[in-house]
């Protein structure tokens, strides 16, 4: 298993690489350009740059998350070839700077979802949370809370320029049903796969977050079902999954520990999110998230934990969404502390399963 942390870039996080550097056990920072457009070119000196950065810190870069899909590919639009040239074109430049995995999703419009990015716990530690009553039916509406800064909040694929263009976004998946978002997904995967298997980089697709649907948008990574639908579209161990135990925790039908099991056994997980949530409510449908360990949240870690362990897991792992604590300000979910703590519990769990095998 090799650690990675997540690292927004010098201008957007206030972690600095340096700070990684000294979480015992961390090797890699996964990170992304930030301030590249979807759908435009990685130019070759701006990746050298990064990498240099992070390779200077004395860490690997061996990890991209995300490099994100243009709409027009997601909705099949007819600008979507160019995009996916593109796409191609940042896949081998990022080969050629050493980039083993992208990381990437296809969800419809936006990234993840959440009510609150500031929920108090009774620690008096703040983290994300969703409650499905306070979100409200109609996407516009809660469009217009965030744009009109009434939320307070921002979230990835919700920044106020693209909220701008949000009705046109909504009315390009107006005819994308599940299965059209799947075709669409077949036909990228088509185009970019050769030259993931040329260039040896293994694409990575993150579940939907919260894996169930909203505001009527199709959602394809929800569960085992749709990571069979989507491995039978391209078979191949380039056309690969992030598993992130929060997002796919988040449906209590979901059983992570074996789904990670059989995915690692096929070889198609190459990067693993970790992180716990707590449900809120009896019928499992609120939830927030909390720290690492299985006793403040409601997935299992330890057998989380062991599914990676027992298959001798050697793919890349990071630790997913942490609380705010020790009054650190900041991007949510994305602090230093909370997130250190938890590379040292899941390295503790590690190191504890694989001298116990
Ligand atoms: C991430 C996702 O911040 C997060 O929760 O797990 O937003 C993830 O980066 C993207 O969906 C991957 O493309
Ligand atoms: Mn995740």
């Amino acid at each position: 298993m090799k650690m990675g942390f997540r690292w927004f870039g010098e201008q957007n996080d206030p972690v600095q690489l340096a700070e990684i550097r000294q979480i015992p056990g961390v090797s890699q920072a996964v990170t992304a350009l930030y301030d590249v457009p979807v759908g435009q070119v990685w130019p070759k000196d701006r990746i050298a740059q990064l990498k240099q950065a992070v390779t200077s810190a004395g860490l690997g870069f061996e990890v991209i998350e995300s490099v994100n899909v243009h709409d027009d590919i997601k909705t099949g639009q007819s600008g979507r070839d160019q995009y996916i040239e593109n796409y191609q074109q940042t896949i081998k430049n990022l080969a050629e700077a050493g980039v083993k995995v992208i990381c990437y999703n296809f969800m419809p419009v936006f990234d993840w979802l959440r009510t609150d990015l500031t929920y108090q716990l009774p620690d008096g530690s703040n983290a994300m949370a969703y409650q499905p009553e306070m979100l409200p039916d109609d996407p516009n509406e809660l469009i217009h809370q965030i744009m009109s800064g009434s939320k307070g909040f921002e979230m990835p694929g919700w920044e106020p320029e693209r909220l701008a263009h949000v009705q046109q976004l909504f009315a390009k998946y107006r005819h994308v049903d599940a299965d059209q978002l799947r075709a669409n997904l077949k036909y990228f995967l088509d185009a970019i796969m050769p030259t993931c298997e040329k260039y040896d980089v293994r694409m990575a697709m993150h579940p939907d977050d919260p894996p169930f649907l909203l505001f009527g948008l199709p959602r394809i990574y929800k569960n085992r079902d749709d990571m069979l639908k989507i491995e039978q579209l391209y078979e191949s161990p380039y056309n690969a999954f992030t598993i992130c135990t929060g997002s796919l925790g988040e449906n209590p039908q979901n059983d992570v520990p074996a789904i990670i099991r059989e995915f690692v056994q096929k070889d198609r997980a190459p990067f693993i999110h970790a992180r716990n949530i707590r449900f809120m409510n009896q019928t499992k449908t609120a939830f927030h998230e909390s720290a690492h360990l299985s006793s403040a949240g409601s997935l299992d870690m330890y057998e989380i934990v062991k599914a990676l362990a027992d298959n001798d897991y050697e793919g890349y792992l990071r630790p997913d969404h942490g609380r705010n604590i020790w009054g650190e300000q900041g991007r949510p979910g994305y602090g230093l502390y909370d997130r250190a703590l938890g590379v040292t519990y899941l390295n503790g769990l590690w190191e504890a399963i694989r001298k116990n095998q």
